[in-house]
Parts: structure tokens; C-alpha cells; sequence
């Protein structure tokens, strides 16, 4: 890494090293490799845009000598916040190529996010949409650009679209063209000496659980062989299929196999622009779809598209559903619906991911979170003591192994007390496990609100929640919901009457907040209850809330 933090010890990259796992190969020599060998395979449909793998190896190039051109370096950050187009992946790889590091915004988060993204990652540029779902990302950078200043360190905005009335923004077409262009493009690879492959490749988005948000620093190496390791448990070859229904940002649509795990078995990604199963059926059946991925909160609508009888499917070999808790009942109607199996994944930005397996019997598979993706992912289920308990007993789960972080990015106090003292990163999940291996996921001892696969930092939410004029006390919590699983409902104290969540809704968006972090409800209460120890008990109020 070339950030000070903690990482891996030399042994154990030794180990990681010797058992195959991670390969010495970055990103953007991958793509070099892939764009010769698979040459003239379809790599990436968006629409009706194709590219082959050699196209997808030329658009890097491209991408990367026009980023170079605006002044964007090697090692340099870049926010990437597109919505699922294949821009994305064509930045990505831009990005690697030349050796910048990308950060991976979610389509929804607004000035708040991103602003917090820039100045934690130090980030030069951003790529964004024009517009996506009526909302205009171009006033959202204008508007981080304004409040970072002229001397904090975003130089550029890349525009995919129309880049608008702003000084300075810079459109991702003319990028592309200026890179295939000019005395200096494209990069070469003799100009341009590839990066350490056990270095930063890119930056992934905690769920967060205190305060601000947190970045994942992940490697080439790890990131490689976690998408790999995905993409082995799912069989993947180069008649795959991917179908990109979910955010391409979030790392289970992007590498558990997803884009990477696909692209590295040398199959072809469809991209969906919603994951509506109007849209994505009609993907399966023109482009022959072998897999995809979905949260819970999908999985009715899906079933119920599917049982229409109107769609040819037959080309759907396996459907992931992961993010959040699916209903036991659920993942039971899903596979026959879609004529397809179902894997559950349960994994983690920050690394480990646990499926279930492609032959696993299907009470597992419709009762289970799945097992891990490594034979070198190490597990430890613990009680409150950090004390190990014995299997089918619940308590938190903590790991540690090849492609799970030791350390967030730049957050040195927060990671004394998120990673145990040998390295095992403290999930704040609570699981079971199963003599077979598999975890079930009982609960969670995070401050985190799993909204259908959202994750809502209750913290971050409170905070802001105070910045209310009638506001005095608040606490953020989830409770259980038919339709996300958990819905979020704030408990505030108020002087006067209190707000009504559409008030809320719009003040917390004036602050600048993703919109999914709005609350669902609005309690008022005379006062937050406490524990013993002082903290606010919010299964006390999760309990009221429920009954
Ligand atoms: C219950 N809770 C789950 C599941 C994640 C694949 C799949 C998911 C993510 C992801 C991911 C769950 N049942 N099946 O990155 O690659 C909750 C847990 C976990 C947190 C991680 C991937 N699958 N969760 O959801 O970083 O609480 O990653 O710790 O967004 O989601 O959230 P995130």
C-alpha cells in the first residue's frame, strides 16, 4: 500500500502469494492480457453498444491518455459516480490503466456524500451523469466544488452527457477522443510502468457505522482474487453471461463475481439501466443471460414477473440475492419461478463474502447466508467477551484473510477498535454457524440501519436530524418491515410539535443527504430512553416501535 496503514504482514502475503491467491497482476495489465487472448469476445453490451475485449483494452487506453491529459496522475483519486451505464467500466478501466485509484460513489448520494468522499480520499476529478433520475449531478459538483473551494484538491469534473453550463467541466467523450489522439496516446505501457499489484487499486464505501462514513482501501491482489474466488464457486467461463441489475458501484455487482469475476473468466456483462423485471427479462432473453444478482427487496417483484409466463428465461443457470436478509419463503418460490438456483451471498465491502454453493441442497440454500468464498478466509464467532463460542451459538462474527481489509483508509482512531489486535476485522454482524461451514445472520450489534440492502449510518443520520430547529434529542433505528426488511424510524425530541417525515425528508436533503437516508417515520418522544451505562436503548425502542 502506498498510504501508511495497517496491511497485511509479509508472512501472510507470502502465504496468499504461495497458495495462488494473489497473482502479482494489476487491473489495467489484466485488460491488456484479457484484450488479447479474448480478443474479438464480447466483453460489455450497454444497450446497443457492444465492445470486445480488444475494444474494452483500446477504450482504457483511450480513457487513461485523456485523464492524463487533463493532469490526472498515477495514484491520483478519482470519485466515480455514474449510474449503470457503460461509462462506468470504461472509467474504471481508464483508471487503472493509468494507475489512479477509483472511488466508488453510489448514483444516490448527494453533496454531503460526495463532498465527504473528495476531501477523506484527497480525490482530483469526479466522473458523473449530466442528469440521472430527474437529478442534475452537474449543480451537485458545481455545488462540492463551491464549498470545497478553489484550493481543495478537485481540479475536474468529467461529465458523461451533456457537461452544461460549468466552467471547467469537461465531457467524457471529448476525453476519450482527446485520448485517442495527440503525441502522447495512447499510454503505453513502456511510458507508464505498472503499479505495485499489491498497492491501492481502489477505495469502496463502508456501510458506516460511526459518524462519517468510512473508505475500504482494496488491492489489485486482493481485489483480483476475491472476484476470482466468486467467480469460481459460481462456475463461471467464457459462455457467462452477467446481467449488472443492482448499483455497478457496489462491490457485490462489481466483483462477487459481477463485472470483474466475469470479465477475468472471459464471459460477457450486460448492463441493466434499472432493475425492473420488465427491463431485465428482456436483457436475459436477447443476450442469453447466465447470471445475475438482486437484494431482497426485488426478489417479490421478480417472482411474481416471472410467474406471468411471458418470458423465455431459460438461459438463467443461477440468480444471487445477497445485501440484506432474505425471507426463508422467499428464496423458496424465487428459483422455481425463474427456472433458475439460487445462491445467497452475504458479504461485505470491506472483503469477506460467503455464498452458498451451486450444489448445496436446498435447505441451505433457502435457510443459510452461505459459506465463505476462500479456503484461507479465517472466521471467529465470538460473545461480548471476544470469547469464541461454539457452533450453532450466536455472537459476532470476525475475520480475517486474503482479500478482507486491516485497516479502513485513513482512519488510524477508528481502526484500533474495528480490527482485533491479531486482525480480525470486527463485522458487527451476529451470526450462527452451521458444523458445514455456512453462516446464518441472526442480527447485528452496528448502529446501522440494512434498509432492503441500504445501509443507513444511524450516526451520520442523527447528526444531521439535530441540525432541525425543532429537534433537541434524536435516535435513529431500524424495525422490521414487509417490503426492505427494516424500515428506518427516528425517535425525536422536539420543542413544540414535531416535524413530519416529509419535513424531514426535505431538510435532511437541503443538508445534502442521499435520499434513501431520510427516515421512514417520525416518532416524537418526551425523552430517549437509557441503559445503564447511558447510551441511548434503542432496543428499547425498536420494541415500542414494533408492538
Ligand atoms: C443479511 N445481511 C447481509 C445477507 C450483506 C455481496 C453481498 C452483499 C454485500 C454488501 C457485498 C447480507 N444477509 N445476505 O458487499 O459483495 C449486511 C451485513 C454486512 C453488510 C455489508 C457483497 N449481505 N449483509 O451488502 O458493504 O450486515 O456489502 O456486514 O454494503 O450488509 O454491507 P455492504
Amino acid at each position: 500500500m502506498t498510504e501508511t496503514q495497517p496491511t497485511w504482514s509479509e508472512a501472510e502475503s507470502a502465504r496468499y502469494r504461495a497458495a495462488g491467491h494473489w497473482q502479482g497482476v494489476t487491473f489495467g495489465a489484466r485488460l491488456r492480457q484479457a484484450g488479447a487472448e479474448h480478443a474479438q469476445r464480447v466483453a460489455l453490451v450497454d444497450g446497443d453498444r457492444r465492445w470486445t475485449y480488444a475494444d474494452l483494452d483500446a477504450e482504457a487506453d483511450r480513457v487513461a491518455a485523456g485523464l492524463r491529459g487533463l493532469g490526472v496522475e498515477r495514484g491520483d483519486r478519482v470519485v466515480l459516480q455514474l449510474p449503470n451505464c457503460a461509462e462506468f467500466v470504461l472509467a474504471w478501466f481508464g483508471l487503472q490503466r493509468l494507475g489512479a485509484v477509483p472511488v466508488h460513489a453510489m448514483p444516490g448520494h448527494r453533496s454531503r456524500e460526495i463532498g465527504h468522499l473528495v476531501r477523506l480520499s484527497d480525490a482530483v476529478a469526479c466522473v458523473v451523469p449530466d442528469l440521472h433520475a430527474r437529478f442534475d449531478h452537474r449543480r451537485l459538483m458545481s455545488d462540492v466544488r463551491a464549498e470545497l473551494g478553489p484550493d481543495g484538491p478537485l481540479r475536474h469534473v468529467v461529465v458523461v452527457g451533456d457537461p452544461g453550463p460549468y466552467d471547467g467541466f469537461v465531457p467524457f467523450d471529448a476525453l476519450r477522443e482527446s485520448g485517442g489522439r495527440g503525441p502522447s496516446a495512447p499510454v503505453s505501457d513502456s511510458d507508464s510502468a505498472d503499479p505495485d499489484p499489491g498497492g491501492l487499486a481502489l477505495l469502496l464505501l463502508s456501510g458506516g457505522t460511526t459518524g462519517l462514513p468510512k473508505l475500504i482501501p482494496r488491492t489489485h491482489d486482493d481485489y483480483a482474487y476475491n472476484a476470482r474466488a466468486c467467480a469460481g464457486v459460481c462456475a463461471l467461463d467464457t459462455r457467462s453471461v452477467y446481467l449488472a441489475v443492482l448499483p455497478l458501484g457496489f462491490n457485490f455487482t462489481f466483483a462477487c463475481p459481477g463485472v470483474l469475476g466475469t470479465l477475468m473468466a472471459g464471459g460477457t456483462v450486460v448492463i441493466a439501466p434499472d432493475p425492473s423485471p420488465q427491463t431485465a427479462f428482456a436483457l436475459i432473453e436477447r443476450e442469453g443471460v447466465t447470471l445475475t444478482s438482486l437484494t431482497p427487496p426485488l426478489v417479490p417483484h421478480w417472482t411474481d414477473e416471472a410467474a406471468s409466463g411471458s418470458w423465455d428465461l431459460g438461459s438463467l443457470a443461477v440468480v444471487q440475492v445477497g445485501g440484506a436478509r432474505l425471507p426463508e419463503d422467499h428464496a423458496r418460490r424465487l428459483g422455481p419461478a425463474l427456472g433458475a438456483r439460487v445462491q445467497q451471498v452475504f458479504g461485505m465491502a470491506e472483503g469477506l463474502i460467503n455464498l452458498t454453493r451451486l450444489d448445496d441442497a436446498e435447505d441451505l440454500v433457502c435457510t443459510t447466508q452461505g459459506r465463505p468464498a476462500s479456503p484461507d478466509d479465517e472466521i471467529l464467532v465470538v460473545d461480548a467477551g471476544g470469547r469464541p463460542v461454539p457452533d450453532g451459538t450466536a455472537g459476532e462474527l470476525l475475520t480475517r484473510g486474503p482479500y478482507t481489509l486491516r485497516g479502513y483508509y485513513r482512519a488510524e482512531a477508528h481502526n484500533r477498535t474495528a480490527f482485533t489486535p491479531d486482525g480480525y476485522y470486527r463485522s458487527g454482524d451476529v451470526v450462527r454457524r452451521l458444523p458445514s461451514g455456512h453462516l446464518v445472520v441472526v442480527g447485528r450489534i452496528k448502529d446501522q440501519i440494512n434498509r432492503g440492502g441500504e445501509k443507513i449510518p444511524a450516526v451520520e443520520v442523527e447528526e444531521e436530524l439535530l441540525t432541525h430547529p425543532a429537534v433537541t434529542a434524536a435516535a435513529l433505528v431500524g424495525v422490521p418491515d414487509e417490503r426492505w426488511g427494516e424500515r428506518s424510524v427516528a425517535f425525536v425530541v422536539c420543542t413544540g410539535t414535531a416535524p413530519g417525515a416529509r419535513e424531514v425528508a426535505a431538510h435532511l436533503a437541503s443538508r445534502g443527504l442521499a435520499g434513501y437516508k431520510a427516515p421512514d417515520e417520525i416518532v416524537q418522544v418526551p425523552g430517549l430512553p437509557l441503559t445503564a451505562v447511558g447510551k441511548v436503548d434503542k432496543a428499547a425502542l425498536a420494541r415500542r416501535s414494533e408492538g
